[in-house]
């Protein structure tokens, strides 16, 4: 079916080759929480993360062409165009909330934006920002400026890259605000087609590659619980877990508490039931 040689692995995602030119991009049901990877799967998450990637490369490609070709009946399969992946992680901030708020509070400056004195944790930014990352293979993606970045991407890829990603962070921000979710930030993988184009690539904005607050309980000045994963969280802390793998095998009630927000991100955000994208994934398209 993905048929082919398989050519990396994320933390809850895989990828195999198709063809020359062709991928297949599978996402688990695996979550991860305190940057490890928990035994207990929830169910159903790989497509909700898939089918939300999907409906959004279908709404945004009068912003930037994407690598989605076809996404499979299993819906949590994305059959992609393969790319020149840019060495750059392509994060978008439109608040001070992990890395960003960690910069800003040691250097009062985040991938070289100078913000203004004062700003408390998770506070809107006056506009959003571009702060690009390392690419770190295993520990923590360290995030660079615009010199660094230009230079690690050429010029020009640079600033197709920059344009798109501040471009998708707004749209996908506003399509989410209205609907009751902050988009704290988001981070975009982008690649070169054969013709030279930058193309939108991996998943986008999703909560996996995101950091989604719910607008209802937003309150700056200090941590946002997260929209998905807080009851992991909350539960994980209140356990004792030292946080170093394994983690802890998750009861049945917050399996289903779990799943249970990554389906409301999932209908609030694409307004289609759950239950039609399991019968129908190219509902989302
Ligand atoms: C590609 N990754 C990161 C994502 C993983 C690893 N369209 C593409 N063309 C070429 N390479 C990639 C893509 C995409 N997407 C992305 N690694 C290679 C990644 C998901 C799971 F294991």
């Amino acid at each position: 079916m993905s048929a082919g040689a398989h050519i990396a692995s994320g933390k809850v995602r895989e990828i195999y080759a198709v063809d020359d030119d062709t991928l297949a991009l599978v996402a688990s049901d695996r979550i991860s929480t305190f940057d490890v990877v928990l035994p207990t799967p929830i169910p159903d998450k790989g497509r909700v993360l898939t089918g939300l990637s999907a409906f959004w490369f279908a709404r945004t490609r009068h912003i930037v062409p994407n690598h989605l070709l076809e996404i499979r009946g299993d819906g949590r399969t994305l059959i992609c165009r393969r790319l020149e992946m840019l060495p750059i992680e392509c994060v978008v901030r439109g608040y001070l909330a992990g890395s960003g708020w960690k910069d800003y509070r040691e250097t009062g400056a985040v991938s070289g934006h100078d913000l203004p004195a004062g700003l408390a944790e998770a506070t809107r930014l006056p506009e959003p920002i571009f702060t690009p990352a390392t690419k770190a293979s295993e520990g923590h993606d360290e995030n660079i400026d615009e010199r660094r970045a230009r230079a690690l991407c050429g010029e020009d890829r640079y600033l197709a890259a920059k344009d798109a990603a501040l471009a998708l962070y707004r749209f996908g921000a506003a399509h989410a605000e209205a609907r009751g979710i902050i988009l704290a930030d988001t981070k975009f993988e982008l690649g070169v087609a054969s013709d030279g184009t930058v193309v939108l690539a991996d998943e986008a904005l999703t909560p996996d590659s995101s950091r989604f607050w719910p607008a209802s309980a937003y309150q700056p000045g200090g941590p946002q619980p997260s929209f998905d994963k807080q009851f992991v969280r909350d539960w994980c802390e209140r356990t004792g877990w030292n946080k170093e793998a394994p983690g802890p095998e998750l009861p049945d009630d917050v399996v289903a508490g779990t799943r249970s927000r990554y389906v409301e991100a999932f209908e609030r955000l694409t307004e289609i039931p759950f239950d039609d994208y399991l019968a129908r994934p190219e509902a989302v398209l």
